[in-house]
């Protein structure tokens, strides 16, 4: 990443000083060799490519929770006025998570905190349709659902909580 930084860097350093030499020749006086107009749009034609370099090249891996996973443990979250359903009571730790999100009257929104109440990943619940979101717990501990979206009078009231720990319930029977 750095060397590519630096190498576009010196590239638009170039092309600046390229610039100001072309500039300081057509004042002192020799004719430039090339009609304004190309230029302008050779220019532009240069910062846009450079633009798009810089851009792709600056892209970083996608910092949030990422769409189904279809190997993941599946948690069924469905919301509604004023309540949060899950199907699960506990949750492995340390593998990925597909929280499959719907509600059966308006839309919610869906929060998953710690038990600092810091927000860990969210997504919408939308009558009709299921949101899957995929996250990964790597403390064990009690963690809180919440509803982000004003739904109404007990908007507030709508919270649910699950635990994450080595095993699941459903392992210990076996
Ligand atoms: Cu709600």
């Amino acid at each position: 990443m750095q060397p590519t930084v630096l190498a576009v860097a010196l590239v638009l350093m170039a092309a600046l000083a390229l610039i100001f030499w072309r500039a300081v020749r057509a004042a002192n006086g020799s004719p430039p060799d090339i009609n304004p107009d190309r230029l302008r749009t050779r220019l532009i034609w240069a910062l846009t490519i450079a633009g798009v370099i810089i851009s792709v090249a600056s892209l970083r891996e996608w910092p949030h929770a990422t769409a189904s996973e279809s190997e993941a443990f599946t948690v069924s979250v469905t919301g509604g006025q004023w309540w949060w359903e899950i199907d699960q009571e506990q949750v492995p730790l340390g593998q990925p998570i597909n929280f499959d999100v719907t509600t059966e009257d308006v839309t919610h929104g869906m929060g998953i905190y710690n038990s600092d109440m810091r927000l860990l990943v969210q997504t919408q619940a939308i009558p009709g349709y299921t949101s899957t979101i995929t996250y990964t717990f790597t403390e064990p501990g009690t963690y809180q659902i919440l509803c982000l979206e004003y739904c109404g009078v007990a908007h507030h009231d709508m919270i649910n909580s699950f635990t994450v720990s080595e095993t699941t319930s459903s392992e210990e029977k076996n």
